[in-house]
C-alpha cells in the first residue's frame, strides 16, 4: 500500500478534485486488509474546506483577530528558511525544509484540530512524521523532551512589534510524544505547500492536543531533558498545563470544555461533544498511563 501522498499530487488541487480522490483513495484502502498506509492515521470526517482552514486561524504574531493571519502574514519571507536542531543530537545544525521533509517522504494526514477555545476543524495536512526527523539528526540517550520554537521577525510579524505575548512563541513534548506515529510537521494542506497563515513554511501538528501545542513557523528545535516552559503555560499557568491533551472533563477555568463547535457546520448543527484524547485516545492513552489526567493536565 503506498501512502496516499503517492498517487499524483502534482497535478493537485482543486477542492472538489481532492474531495472525489479522497473517497477513492478510502475505498482502495479499505481493500487493503491490514493496510499501514496513510489511510490508518486519517480521519474519513468531511475535511473543512481550504477557505476555512486559511480564513479562521489563530497565529498571534499577526494579531489576534481570526482573520489577522489571512490578512497579515502575506508578507512572511518563507524562502529561504531553515530549521536549527540543537541540543541532545548527534547531528546538530541547519537544516532546510526539503532536508527535513523530502518531496517524496510527504505523506497526506486528515487531523481533526480541536482549538481550547472550543472550535475545532477537520484538515488534510500534508507532512512526515517528526519521528523521521528525530532519527536523522539522532537522539541522544539522555534527552527526555523536545523544545520548539517560532520565527522572531517583528518586522514581519506586526504583533511582535508589541509586548502582548512573550516572543518568540515556544512549545515542548516529551520525547514519546514526539516520536508518536500520529505527530508530524507540516509542510502543506490540500495538496499544495502550506498557507503562511498556517504556519508556513513547517510547523507541528499534534491532533490529540489542544491546537497551541502545534507551534507554526518553526526555526528551532532542542532536544533537553529538561522539561520546556511554553509560551502558554509561562503567560497563564492556571490555565494552560505542558501536556494540554484534549480532554472534555477537564474545563478550562473560564469555560467548559466539553463540547465543541465545529467550523462550517452550521448554525443549528454545529455543536458536537468533544471527544477524550480528541477521538485519538486508542493510539496516545498508553502515552498517559498512571498519570492524573485532571492534575496534569
Ligand atoms: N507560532 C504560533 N503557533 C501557533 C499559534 C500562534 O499564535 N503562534 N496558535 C496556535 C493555536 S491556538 C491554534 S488553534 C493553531 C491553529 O492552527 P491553524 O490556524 O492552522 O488552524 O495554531 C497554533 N500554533
Ligand atoms: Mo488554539
Amino acid at each position: 500500500m503506498r501512502p496516499a501522498s503517492d498517487l499524483t499530487w502534482t497535478d493537485v488541487t482543486p477542492e472538489h478534485l481532492f474531495l472525489n480522490r479522497r473517497s477513492f483513495i478510502a475505498g482502495a484502502a479499505a481493500l487493503v486488509a491490514g493496510s499501514a498506509g496513510a489511510a490508518g492515521f486519517s480521519t474519513d470526517e468531511a475535511p473543512n474546506s481550504f477557505d476555512e482552514i486559511t480564513n479562521y486561524n489563530n497565529f498571534y504574531e499577526f494579531g489576534f483577530g481570526k482573520t489577522d493571519p489571512a490578512r497579515f502574514a502575506k508578507g512572511l519571507t518563507t524562502d529561504p528558511w531553515s530549521v536549527e536542531i540543537d541540543g541532545l543530537v548527534d547531528r546538530p545544525g541547519s537544516y532546510s525544509v526539503a532536508d527535513l521533509a523530502p518531496d517524496n517522504a510527504v505523506e497526506e494526514r486528515i487531523y481533526r484540530l480541536r482549538c481550547v477555545e472550543a472550535w475545532s476543524m477537520v484538515i488534510p495536512w500534508l507532512g512526515v512524521p517528526l519521528a523521521s526527523v528525530l532519527e536523522k539528526v539522532g537522539v541522544q540517550p539522555g534527552a527526555k523532551f523536545v523544545e520548539f520554537e517560532t520565527l522572531l521577525r517583528p518586522e514581519e510579524m506586526p504583533a511582535q512589534r508589541r509586548r502582548s505575548m512573550q516572543w518568540p512563541y515556544r512549545e515542548g513534548l516529551r520525547l514519546d510524544e514526539a516520536m508518536h506515529p500520529l505527530t508530524i510537521l507540516a509542510t502543506g494542506l490540500y495538496g499544495q505547500a502550506l498557507p503562511n497563515q498556517n504556519g508556513a513554511p513547517i510547523r507541528l501538528v499534534v491532533p490529540w492536543k489542544y491546537g497551541f501545542k502545534s507551534i507554526k513557523s518553526i526555526v528551532r528545535i532542542t532536544l533537553t531533558d529538561t522539561q520546556p516552559v511554553s509560551t502558554w503555560q509561562a503567560m497563564q499557568p492556571g490555565e494552560y498545563g505542558f501536556y494540554a491533551n484534549v480532554n472534555p472533563r477537564v474545563d478550562h477555568p473560564r469555560w467548559s470544555q466539553a463540547t465543541e463547535r465545529r467550523i462550517g457546520a452550521g448554525l443549528l448543527g454545529g455543536r458536537q461533544d468533544t471527544l477524550m484524547f480528541n477521538g485519538y485516545g486508542e493510539q496516545v492513552a498508553s502515552l498517559y498511563a498512571g498519570m492524573d489526567l485532571a492534575r496534569d493536565y
